[in-house]
């Protein structure tokens, strides 16, 4: 399938994934959840990418789900079409790579959703963020539901989905929903310098970070512990990441990893 909505770049190991459908404030319809499938998958297989970004092209991150392919479905039809943004968005809790949303603007219903999906939020200044579903008589259906309390408790996810209220970025920061807030100019240099960083860390350590938090918080504390000591262990001994890292910093070098 040929990219109409995404345009991918990759540079220095981080593919910059643009969303661009900006006449409808790159509202998602299914063909953006096909495309978006397709590139995880190929962006999965493709060793030299270490990092993805996502973010918007013009005013708005995402303004959620395309209501227009939306207002016509039946029950069965909105299901489904629920079950596609739910499975697209854990998708990137699966990849071995850190997924980083860079809301460059309106991240409302399925455009949060996305966001929540990935690793981590950096946003600009001038982002807003709201569920607004409850004001077209909805609830969410890509898992804000599930995803909002577990990133900023119950109470002020219950607050933002009863009451379709948008908020700024700074209140997002406070709460949780984003981790970094930057100027709109310096927002992607900003976030590509975050990726840099990362990629500059052990890869296999990351991609275990990111393993062990997901799956942990799948499971109980006391099984995610074993989780965490069984790899743990893995990158200790001779050839491993773990013995090169601290080889190197008792050797004041810099690792070769
Ligand atoms: N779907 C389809 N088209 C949209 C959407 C959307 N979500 N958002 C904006 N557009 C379109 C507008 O219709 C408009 O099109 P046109 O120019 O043809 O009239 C164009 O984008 C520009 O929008 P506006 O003129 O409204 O621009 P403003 O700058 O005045 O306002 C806003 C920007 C505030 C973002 C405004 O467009 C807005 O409120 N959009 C809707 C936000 C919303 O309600 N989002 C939630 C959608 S529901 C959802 O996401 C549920 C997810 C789970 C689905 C589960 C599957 C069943």
């Amino acid at each position: 399938m040929k990219y109409e909505i995404l345009n991918t770049e990759i540079v220095e190991g981080i593919a910059m994934v643009t969303i661009s459908r900006p006449k409808a404030m790159n509202a998602l319809n299914t063909r953006f959840f096909n495309e978006m499938d397709q590139l995880v998958g190929e962006i999965s297989q493709n060793k030299d990418v270490k990092v993805m970004i996502i973010t918007g092209d013009g005013k708005a991150f995402v303004a959620g789900a395309d209501i227009a392919e939306m207002v016509n479905k039946n029950g069965e039809e909105g299901s489904a079409f629920s079950r596609l943004g739910q499975n697209t968005f854990s998708s990137f809790g699966k990849m071995d790579i850190p997924v980083i949303a860079a809301i460059n603007g309106f991240a409302l219903g399925g455009g949060l959703e996305l966001a929540m999906g990935c690793d981590f939020r950096i946003a600009s200044t001038k982002a807003k963020f709201g569920q607004p579903e409850v004001s077209l008589g909805l609830i969410p259906g890509y898992a804000a539901t599930q995803r909002l309390p577990r990133l900023t408790g119950m109470g002020d996810a219950l607050y933002l989905l009863m009451t379709a209220e948008m908020i700024g970025a700074d209140e997002a920061l406070r709460i949780g929903l984003v981790q970094k807030i930057f100027e709109p100019e310096s927002l992607m240099e900003e976030t590509m310098k975050i990726a840099r960083n990362i990629i500059s860390k052990g890869p296999e350590a990351i991609k275990k970070i990111k393993n062990v938090v997901r799956q942990g918080m799948e499971m109980s504390f006391t099984d995610g512990e074993k989780l965490e000591a069984q790899e743990f262990g893995t990158l200790f001994g001779d050839g491993n990441q773990g013995k090169e890292g601290m080889t190197a910093f008792l050797e004041k070098r810099k690792p070769e990893w």
